[in-house]
């Protein structure tokens, strides 16, 4: 039985609540419209957007890491930005977990949104993200997170040290429904 994880003294961090921002964070991870390629149900809309807009900012990921197994709790914060590619509301890539069997749990600190989910046998959830508001991700759903509102969507996740992250394998399966906001109403397809 494994009784001590790696040593790491009790720590505390703040966090911008209203800007998003992990302080001291030493990962920051972002990503562009350009990453965003394939995941958008317009593409042509996403290429005018990258070429129109100077490649905007999509979505930030602030960490502070700890080891990265079992034991201990990653946690991170997630910031998306607003806005639509065509009438598509701006998203995250979403993924499943390395160790598929982990969950997840997003607090929403800011803005509006949704957390769409998947599993592999075909079901398909969403959850409303406000301030304020919990989603709890189960063990096998993969998660994307969905802004519909004209702020970033700020977000307080926490996972199992060894959960890991797998792009691959929803981005062959995709989504099988979006968000749109048309005529400032979402609508889900
Ligand atoms: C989150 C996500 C974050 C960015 O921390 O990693 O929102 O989304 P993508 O990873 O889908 O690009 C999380 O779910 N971690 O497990
Ligand atoms: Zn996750």
């Amino acid at each position: 039985m494994q009784t001590k994880n790696a040593a790491v003294e009790p720590f505390s961090l703040e966090i911008d609540i209203e800007s998003g921002i992990l302080k001291n964070a030493t990962n920051h991870l972002v990503r562009r419209a350009s990453d965003m390629r394939g995941h958008y149900a317009d593409g042509a809309a996403l290429e005018r957007l990258i070429a129109g807009e100077n490649d905007p900012l999509h979505y930030e990921v602030f960490e502070v890491p700890v080891s990265e197994e079992r034991g201990h709790l990653m946690y991170c914060i997630s910031k998306l930005q607003p806005g639509r590619v065509g009438e598509e509301c701006f998203m995250t890539k979403g993924h499943y977990h390395a160790d598929a069997g982990t969950a997840e749990i997003y607090l929403c600190l800011r803005g509006r949104g949704f957390m769409a989910m998947k599993t592999t046998e075909g079901a398909w959830a969403a959850q409303e993200m406000s301030r304020g508001r919990m989603v709890y991700v189960p063990p096998f759903w993969a998660h994307r997170s969905i802004n519909t509102g004209d702020e970033p969507l700020i977000s307080f996740c926490v996972y199992p040290g060894e959960a890991g992250h797998n792009y691959g394998d929803i981005e062959q399966e995709g989504f099988p429904r979006r968000i749109y906001l048309r005529q400032g109403r979402v609508v889900i397809t």
